[in-house]
């Protein structure tokens, strides 16, 4: 077998690559290591930036996304039962768009199903080799037969425990991590969302987020110990201390049930340096990882795809290899500074389990500050919308 392009990974950054090439009759194909349903199960990422909108929309997949999306002007921060709000729309006249990441993928499977792309999932043993040479090619197992495939390129998007990044040699390879002293137990539930906004608590008891996925379906997190299991938490534990957190209007208003998911992710921050070795391109959270604070994964994800789409066009269009030769550099210069984001709003808003008297000090003269502060809103206003790609 021969193509141009093989994508190891069918999540959103894999997805999306294989529908935006193919729109520009580049030929892609994608290995997955997880089933279809797998993959569409998943409850992960649920605001979209401005820019992941936009690209969306160019790759054709924006339709159901417009539609159903819940546009947010702005979001709530609270602390000590008091809450106030940083108004987007005033501040960078921009917004959000909340809009799950499995909608988003079923949407992408749709398109990619539509065009009759070539999906091979439960594949196995993925292995990259001569990505150093101008002629790469990927070994797999699919339906019990050891298969190879020719290609001009491969796009790592296979995830943070994925085989793309393990491939770079590790002389070649940079790594940056901080792991953090907690993690984020989530549940969904169908319920009404008990704000119209976002709400990202601060407590003395940890941090907690009210989210939603539509008007009767809700999204809320508590920070939680690393040693803490999900069999641990009740749904009833988990609303009690849900309450405990939040300001008391939202906290008597809160409408409460049954959990339909419920799961505990661990908080890292990750980078990989370069971002491409030879003809390997890594793309999302094969490259790098943020804690959910900022809401920037799956965003990275989706400008990395931006940024190799274009490069990759560049190629077979104009036979022009600089936008390649640049991705790395590029992506790594908009992963930094979500990198920064996502650690700041991280920081501002936790309970860091060893933090001193002083720490928690400066976190409440933080909190303090960005609600006095036009200024200081701005800044959080236009990284949370996204930065220019
Ligand atoms: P993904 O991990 O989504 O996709 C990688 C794909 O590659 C997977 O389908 C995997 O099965 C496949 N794969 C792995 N190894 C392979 C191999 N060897 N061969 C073939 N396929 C292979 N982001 C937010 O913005 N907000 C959130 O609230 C949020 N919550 C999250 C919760 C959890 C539990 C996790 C893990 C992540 C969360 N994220 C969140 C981040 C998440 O949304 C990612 O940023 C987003 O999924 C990135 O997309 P991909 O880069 O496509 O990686
Ligand atoms: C979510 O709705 O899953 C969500 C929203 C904002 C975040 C993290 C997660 O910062």
């Amino acid at each position: 077998m021969r193509t141009q392009v093989v994508i190891i990974g069918g999540g959103p950054a894999g997805l999306l690559l294989s529908q935006l090439l193919h729109r520009q009759g580049i030929e892609t194909l994608l290995l997955e290591r997880q089933s279809r349903d797998y993959v569409l199960a998943r409850i992960r990422a649920g605001v979209l930036e401005t820019g992941t909108i936009d690209l969306l929309r160019e790759a054709g997949v924006g339709e159901r996304m417009d539609r159903e999306g819940l546009v947010h002007e702005g979001i709530y921060l609270a602390t000590a039962n008091r809450g106030f709000r940083i108004d987007f729309e005033r501040l960078t006249a921009g917004s959000v768009m909340v809009y799950g990441q499995t909608e988003l993928t079923l949407d992408l499977y749709q398109a990619r199903d539509a065009m009759d792309a070539i999906l091979l999932h439960e594949v196995e043993q993925v292995q990259i080799h001569d990505a150093d040479t101008n002629a790469p090619y990927v070994s797999f197992i699919h339906g019990g037969r050891e298969q190879r495939i020719d290609c001009d390129f491969i796009a790592g998007c296979d995830g943070f425990h994925g085989v793309s990044r393990k491939t770079i040699p590790a002389s070649l390879l940079r790594e940056f991590e901080r792991v953090y002293p907690f993690g984020w137990l989530g549940v969904l539930s169908q319920t009404p969302p008990v704000s119209d906004e976002l709400i990202y608590a601060s407590h003395e008891r940890g941090f907690a987020l009210c989210s939603m996925r539509n008007p009767n379906l809700s999204r809320y997190y508590l920070q939680v110990p690393l040693q803490d299991s999900v069999e641990q938490w009740s749904d009833d534990a988990f609303w009690d201390e849900l309450k405990r957190r939040i300001p008391h209007d939202a906290a008597d208003s809160i409408v409460t049930g049954e959990s339909i998911e419920k799961s505990i992710a661990p908080l890292r921050s990750f980078v990989a340096e370069p971002m491409r070795w030879g003809r390997l391109f890594l793309c999302g959270d094969a490259a790098h990882i943020v804690p959910p604070t900022g809401a920037k994964g799956l965003n990275l994800a989706a400008s990395d795809v931006f940024y190799l789409w274009q490069a990759l066009r560049q190629y077979y269009q104009d036979n022009d290899e600089q936008g390649i030769d640049n991705y790395s550099a590029r992506a790594l210069s908009r992963v930094w500074k979500a990198e920064r984001f996502s650690w700041s709003m991280t920081r501002l808003l936790h309970h860091f389990p060893q933090q001193s008297s002083f720490d928690q000090r400066m976190q409440q003269a933080d909190i303090e500050y960005l609600e006095a502060s036009v200024a200081a809103q701005t800044s959080l206003a236009e990284n949370y919308i996204g930065l220019p790609y």
